[in-house]
């Protein structure tokens, strides 16, 4: 009888043992009419393969993007990419000025101290979901698209 229960809680925690582990997720506060958010998280890779994220869902906006960001003649410029690495036994860390979790279209203003739920996908088939906490972000794609409006 103990050995059966051993056996079913082992199958369990089989199950539910993830190669990846998300660590300090959090999505930038907006004020109202400000459309657009990101989320940034450390993401650890324990598995012997590379893993990519390939895939970011979340309810608090329309479109969800994978980002980053690059130097180009000393302006910060933000583009979509199909994926972000994680090297087997590594870590990735998506931050302002950098990999990103682009949220477009908000439904409504993302308030400090509420959260974001997002869903991950992953190349190794699995998914994973992450609470992000909203908090006040400086830096990063804000300076990006008050250049994009500016009138002289
Ligand atoms: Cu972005």
């Amino acid at each position: 009888m103990k050995k059966i229960t051993l056996f079913v809680l082992l199958s369990i925690s089989a199950i539910f043992a993830s190669d990846l582990k998300i660590e300090d997720a959090y999505v930038r506060a907006t004020p109202p009419g400000l459309q657009n958010s990101a989320a940034f998280m450390t993401i650890k890779n324990s598995s012997d393969e590379n893993i990519a994220l390939l895939k970011a869902k979340s309810n608090v906006s329309k479109v969800v993007e994978l980002h980053t960001h690059q130097m180009k003649n000393g302006i910060m410029k933000m583009y979509q990419v199909p994926k972000i690495d994680i090297a087997a036994k590594g870590e990735t860390t998506l931050k302002p000025g950098g990999f990103h979790i682009m949220l477009i279209g908000l439904k409504h203003p993302l308030k400090v101290g509420e959260n974001v739920d997002l869903t991950l996908e992953f190349s190794n088939g699995k998914s994973q979901k992450v609470s992000a906490k909203i908090k006040t972000v400086m830096g990063g794609m804000k300076m990006k698209h008050h250049n994009m409006q500016h009138k002289n």
